[in-house]
C-alpha cells in the first residue's frame, strides 16, 4: 500500500479498483497541477501504469528519475517511447496473447460486415427500405475472396486461421517471411494488387507508419475492401477517405483511426463503411485478462520477481 504508482489514464474498472486498493495510486490524468504531481513523486515513483492509447512519453519518464517500470494495459506499445525507456533501464510490459482471439474475431467481423454490408442491411430493415424498395442490393461473397494480411504476428496468424475456415485464399506481407504455407509478398502494393481484402494487423509506430499507402489502396481498387484493427497510423487516412468517397476503394471496416476518438466527418458520411470505436479487445473476458497481466507485472516488479511479459 505504501508504494506509489502513477496512473496515466483511466483503466478497465475492475483493474483500476484492484490497482488502487493495492498500491498508492496517483491519477495523473485527473491531476489539476500535473507538474506539481510529478515533482512530488520524483524521489519515490518507480512504476507507471498506462494504456496502449495513452502510452508514455519521454518527458514524463524524465520527470520521474526513479522510474523502473511502465506497465501497459494493451499489447500495442507504439505510444510509449521505447528508445528512451531502453536507454534508461526502464522495463516496459504489455498484455500480449490474452487479446489475440478477440482482436482477430473483430477483424473477421469487420471483413464480413464490409463484404456483406451487415450494418447497411440492418439500416435497410429499420428504415423501412425493405418494405418500400425491396431487397438489399447484392453484396460480395466471402468464400471466394483473396485476403492479404499486413503483419503476420500473433493477431495476424489468428486472423489467417479464421479466414482459412471461410475458404478464402490467404497471403501476407511483413518485414520477414514466416514458416507458414501462406504466400509471402515483400511488397504490400503487389499483395494489394492480388488481394480482394487487405487486413492491417501489424504494430503501430515509425516502422509501419503509412504502410497501407495510397498506392496500396489504389491497387486494392473499387472492388477491394480494407480492414484495420491495428492502428490509425498504419494507413494513409486522408487518401483512404478520399478513395472511399470517390468509389476508387470499394469498402472498409475500421476499428482504429488517427486522432481517436475523432473520426473524419467525410468517413462518417460514407454509409457503406463500417466504423467501430477501437474496441477489438473490448470484452469483459479479455479486458479482465489484460488487467490481470497489467496488475501482475506491477506486483512482480515490487516483489522483485521476473516480469510476466516484456517488450
Ligand atoms: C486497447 C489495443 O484498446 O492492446 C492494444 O494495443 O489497442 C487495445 O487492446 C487499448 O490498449 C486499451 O487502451
Amino acid at each position: 500500500m505504501t508504494r506509489p504508482v502513477l496512473l496515466l489514464s483511466s483503466l478497465h474498472a475492475g483493474t483500476q479498483q484492484e490497482l488502487e486498493s493495492t498500491w498508492q495510486v496517483h491519477r495523473y490524468h485527473e491531476a489539476a497541477d500535473k507538474p506539481a504531481l510529478l515533482a512530488s513523486l520524483a524521489d519515490t515513483c518507480e512504476v507507471v501504469v498506462t494504456s496502449g492509447g495513452r502510452g508514455c512519453e519521454a518527458a514524463l519518464m524524465k520527470a520521474l528519475p526513479k522510474l523502473k517500470l511502465v506497465s501497459c494495459f494493451g499489447v500495442g506499445v507504439d505510444a510509449i517511447d521505447l528508445g528512451h525507456a531502453k536507454a534508461n533501464g526502464i522495463a516496459v510490459t504489455n498484455t500480449p496473447d490474452v487479446l489475440t482471439d478477440d482482436v482477430a474475431d473483430l477483424a473477421v467481423a469487420l471483413m464480413l460486415a464490409s463484404l456483406r454490408q451487415v450494418v447497411a442491411a440492418d439500416r435497410w430493415v429499420r428504415d423501412g427500405s425493405w418494405v418500400k424498395r425491396g431487397g438489399l442490393p447484392l453484396t460480395t461473397a466471402v468464400a471466394k475472396r483473396r485476403v492479404g494480411i499486413v503483419g503476420l504476428g500473433r493477431i495476424g496468424q489468428a486472423i489467417a486461421q479464421r479466414c482459412a475456415s471461410f475458404g478464402t485464399e490467404i497471403a501476407y506481407h511483413g518485414p520477414n517471411r514466416k514458416p507458414v504455407d501462406w504466400a509471402y509478398y515483400a511488397d504490400p502494393v503487389e499483395m494489394a494488387r492480388w488481394a480482394d481484402v487487405v487486413i492491417a494487423a501489424c504494430p503501430g509506430g515509425a516502422a509501419t507508419k503509412g504502410i497501407v499507402s495510397r498506392a496500396v489502396l489504389e491497387a486494392l481498387g473499387p472492388t477491394g475492401h480494407f480492414v484495420n484493427i491495428a492502428r490509425g497510423s498504419v494507413v494513409d487516412q486522408p487518401a483512404m477517405v478520399e478513395l472511399l468517397a470517390s468509389g476508387a476503394l470499394g469498402g472498409a471496416g475500421l476499428d482504429v483511426f488517427d486522432d481517436e476518438p475523432n473520426v473524419p466527418q467525410a468517413l462518417i458520411d460514407i454509409p457503406r463503411v463500417v466504423l467501430q470505436p477501437h474496441h477489438a479487445s473490448g470484452t469483459h473476458d479479455t479486458r479482465t485478462a489484460m488487467g490481470r497481466l497489467t496488475l501482475d507485472n506491477v506486483a512482480a516488479y515490487f516483489a522483485g520477481r521476473p516480469l510476466l511479459t516484456q517488450v
